[in-house]
């Protein structure tokens, strides 16, 4: 690859089923290759079973557009999105997992907000197929309450599928010696000034389980109500809703036109 990829995918694997790494990296590239852009994919794993470094070590040395990072233990999906995130060299940079419930295709989708000026986009998924109704209940749950406390108006706290101008990142430098469990979506919203969200398709995951448990997808969520975000500092309010902020602006004649101005 010659010069800066323009655009990273940055993707956390821990676990991961062999046949679906090989299948997301052929549809990544498919779906990537006819934009004519530069690209690459970041793969963060950590503490990752043998059979899943072996096959993430074979699409890393197959393509040097795939590059891989390994962290010695596991330490979590913020802390592998975190090492990534630095790790990624594209001025356009997604996020998302490597399970296929994200749809690669969508990828186009996602970054296209970050070309029209936005520099976050939070992708969200309205049905979840396959998704268990105590899961979606409990998403749904938390979605509620992290939009009372945090920000108004996130339809999906925790979808993965997300894309940020590299300056979005740049915050999370001075962080890289500290392992993180914090929530980074809060963190990222106050630091953007123009941010949006996009429906995406997921898929029903395949192969293989979720890497969370009932008991850490509810420490996850408590975590996130309680601490919030420190990965901007003195960040701790909560975001008014964009609807509102609107129309006080529009109160005062100041004309806002895009969704999600914190
Ligand atoms: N690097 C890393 N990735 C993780 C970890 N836990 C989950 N992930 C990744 O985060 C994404 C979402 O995890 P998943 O288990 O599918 O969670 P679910 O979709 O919420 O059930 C997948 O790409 C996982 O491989 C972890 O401890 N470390
Ligand atoms: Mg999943």
């Amino acid at each position: 690859m010659t010069g800066d990829p323009a655009i990273s995918v940055v993707i956390p694997v821990w676990n991961e089923d062999g046949r679906t790494l090989q299948e997301l990296r052929r549809r990544i590239v498919a779906t990537l290759e006819p934009l004519g852009q530069p690209w690459e994919v970041v793969v963060v794993s950590d503490g990752s079973d043998g059979t899943t470094k072996q096959v993430l070590e074979g699409l890393a040395s197959d393509d040097p557009r795939v590059r891989l990072v390994c962290l010695g233990r596991r330490r979590g999906q913020e802390t592998a999105l975190v090492v990534g995130l630095l790790a990624a060299k594209g001025e356009l940079i997604c996020t998302m997992d490597c399970d296929l419930e994200n749809r690669p295709e969508d990828l186009p989708r996602i970054v296209a907000p970050l070309l029209q000026g936005y520099d976050l986009v939070l992708g969200y998924r309205r049905h979840r197929p396959g998704c268990p109704l105590t899961r979606r209940l409990l998403s749904r749950f938390f979605n509620s309450v992290m939009n009372l406390r945090w920000a108004v108006g996130i339809h999906d706290w925790g979808c993965g599928f997300n894309a940020g101008r590299r300056e979005m990142f740049e915050v999370l430098r001075d962080r890289l010696s500290r392992w993180t469990d914090e929530p980074l979506k809060v963190g990222f919203i106050h630091q953007a000034t123009r941010w949006t969200q996009v429906e995406v398709t997921p898929d029903i995951r395949r192969d293989g389980d979720s890497g969370y448990s009932w008991l850490m997808l509810c420490g996850r969520g408590i975590t996130a109500l309680i601490r919030g975000s420190t990965v901007v500092p003195g960040q701790r309010r909560r975001i008014r809703p964009p609807r509102a902020r609107e129309e006080a602006e529009k109160r005062s004649s100041v004309v806002v036109a895009t969704e999600g101005t914190p």
